[in-house]
């Protein structure tokens, strides 16, 4: 979204606000205020009529840079590795994607061909897809996520470039689909960069490629670009309104008697069916008075949703519910909540390599609930949609963050513009889903200026786009004074909820010294103990004094756990991590062999000790609000 649609929303969001209090009759729907350009991504792209492009993919390695840079090094004009054929026996072509080794999208490289487990650099992709292209219509190419930068090119044409692995992009390629046979190539290159987000140094595997579905959207003209619904309490004793706004694609308004003047939204289950008059520059926003019955892990109630625009009808299942915070509390819903969570990365649970399924969803947040967790801390960037939508279901509250993660670029302009773009392709994929309740800013930077202005812009920016939730980052910035640690970083001052990660029995003090810290806060905010943890090798056995075996782990968790209560201002946990994880900063043969060890289950999802400590303590953990 350009700055221009950013200001309209905010725009008609506060036009909207002024009027809630006059909209008492549900039918009324607010008029925008909005003057938006075209928005970037579109929302709910799996709920259109799409093609999808998932499948095998014909796959080029390309380390030197032969597709992209002439010998000197520049990049080409033209692009080499365009699907260009020999015209005549003579002509000179040095590749073929026809025979070239194919790969399965979604999918990362790494775990799908040994030669590629390391590799870091340029993969060129290439699928070829027939299409009856009908008049009227747009087309969107739409990308999950690509792992980190990815140029992509239909039919030669150079279509554009994304920055960021873990969140979505899309490309109108209206003009440049052809009827029948076409040919997309896109140049995935992973490489880890200084100025990148994340940076050169990270603990977790650095997986390339087409990590998330590709589809081809077939929309019509103007198409329902983006929505949002959430829920607003009403003062006490009355009732509260579902909230939100729609806005169509195009710059330009449509005819005045064409149907795209206005659009429809149902919740039939709430008996809302409302016609909503868009505005000249397409938007419209909304406050209904509503008593939904309020999602909660307890009862993750969604309603189905559906809006109607211009012959498209898109169908969402939303929850609605309520999140705050009061002093030393997070209240959802207005009452207390102690998160009960656990942190996981992006890997599947079955097999090598990055999740993405609905399936990978189900079975590792599966997990969660078994553990007893109301709560997990998507790490340490966007996960896949599924994720999110499966969180929605099951009733697990989320943490989600961007790879603003240790010693990125802080004084660094561009820097800057990358992480603030993938905060916003986040919150512009996420924020329909009532699961999430905190968006994170970043994980464990040093303490600077340069870092304190960046993340306070960031701050801005999140809670221009969704003043609904909470804002949080874990921080390990902490003052040590003998057995006192004193949490005293300056980001409390723009976030919500602190979050605080510490090691100890591991990377400080033995296992049996945590019990005896005392804490001390000051920011008079919720506090999350975001991680603690210690590595275990599965099977292995020993005393609890003996590194990598399970003994040792528990021990660990043991006396972190009888720690949180010296925290009275504690409003949740989520130790690290839930499964083995790959990392290349782990390399001890026989014990890590490339695995970070800390998961409470083997990389393929056996139990060691500490996962039964965890479970216990949850489940005793008495009720939603707990303190
Ligand atoms: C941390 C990081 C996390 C690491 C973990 C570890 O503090 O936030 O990304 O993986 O520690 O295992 O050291």
């Amino acid at each position: 979204m350009g700055s221009d649609a950013a200001a309209a929303l905010q725009a008609r969001r506060r036009s909207g606000k002024a009027l809630a209090a006059l909209c008492l009759a549900w039918a009324l729907p607010l008029a925008g205020t909005a003057g938006a350009a075209e928005f970037e991504l579109i929302q709910n792209p799996s709920a259109r009529l799409h093609t999808s492009l998932d499948g095998a993919w014909s796959v080029i390695p390309d380390p030197y840079e032969t597709g992209y840079y002439n010998h000197r090094y520049e990049e080409r004009a033209d692009g080499y590795f365009k699907d260009a054929r020999p015209s005549s026996p003579s002509d000179l072509v040095e590749y073929d994607f026809a025979r070239s080794q194919k790969l399965q999208v979604p999918g990362d490289w790494n775990s799908q061909d040994e030669r590629l487990f390391l590799y870091e650099g340029t993969v060129w992709y290439h699928r070829e897809f027939e299409v009856d292209k009908r008049p009227g219509r747009r087309y969107l190419l739409h990308f999950g996520a690509a792992n980190y930068v990815a140029i992509a090119y239909l039919n030669g044409t150079r279509l554009g470039r994304h920055e960021g692995g873990f969140t979505p992009f899309q490309f109108d390629v209206t003009d440049t689909l052809a009827t029948g046979r076409n040919v997309v190539v896109v140049k995935v290159d992973n490489r880890r960069e200084a100025d990148g987000v994340p940076a050169l140094n990270t603990d977790w595997w650095n997986y390339g490629g087409l990590t998330r579905p590709v589809r081809l959207l077939d929309l019509p003209d103007p198409y329902l670009a983006d929505y949002a619904l959430w829920y607003e309490p009403g003062e006490v004793g009355a009732s509260g309104h579902i909230r939100g706004w729609v806005q169509r694609s195009g710059a330009a308004a449509p005819a005045a008697d064409s149907d795209a003047g206005r659009a429809r939204l149902a919740v039939p289950e709430l008996g809302i069916d409302l016609s909503l008059s868009l505005d000249d520059a397409g938007g419209a926003d909304f406050a209904i008075p509503a008593s939904p019955d309020l999602w909660s892990p307890e009862q993750p109630k969604r309603y189905e949703v559906r809006l109607d625009y211009n012959g498209e009808s898109v169908v969402d299942r939303i929850g609605f519910r309520h999140v705050a915070t009061r002093g030393p509390d997070i209240l959802l819903n207005g009452k207390s909540v102690f998160l009960r969570g656990i942190s996981i990365h992006e890997e599947a649970p079955d097999r090598a390599g990055r999740a993405w399924s609905e399936a990978d969803a189900r079975t590792l947040l599966g997990w969660a609930r078994e553990l007893g967790c109301n709560f997990v801390r998507l790490a340490h960037y966007p996960h896949n949609e599924a994720m999110l939508r499966v969180a929605d279901e099951l009733g697990l509250m989320v943490w989600a963050e961007i790879p603003v993660y240790w010693t990125i670029q802080f004084d660094n302009p561009a820097v800057y513009a990358t992480a603030e773009r993938q905060l916003e392709e986040m919150i512009r994929r996420d924020r329909n889903r009532a699961a999430v309740v905190m968006w994170s800013l970043a994980n464990e930077t040093p303490g600077t200026d340069a870092r304190l202005d960046f993340l306070r812009r960031l701050a801005g920016r999140a809670r221009s786009l969704d003043p609904t939730r909470l804002l949080t980052a874990a921080s390990d910035t902490q003052e040590s004074r003998a057995n006192l640690r004193l949490i005293r970083d300056p980001v409390a001052e723009f976030v919500d909820v602190i979050g605080i990660n510490s090691y100890c029995g591991w990377y400080a003090n033995a296992p049996g010294d945590c019990a005896a810290l005392r804490w001390q806060a000051d920011a008079g905010k919720p506090v999350i103990v975001s991680e603690f943890g210690a590595g275990a090798l599965q099977g292995l056995h020993g005393t609890p004094d003996q590194r990598w075996t399970e003994e040792y782990q528990a021990a660990v968790y043991r006396s972190n756990l009888e720690m949180l209560e010296n925290m009275p201002f504690l409003r949740g946990v989520s130790p690290w991590i839930l499964k083995d994880f790959r990392s290349p900063r782990r390399p001890l043969p026989g014990i890590q062999d490339f695995w970070n060890r800390k998961g409470l289950l083997s990389e393929t999802g056996e139990r060691k000790q500490a996962w039964y400590l965890l479970r216990d303590y949850y489940a005793n953990k008495s009720g939603p609000g707990t303190r």
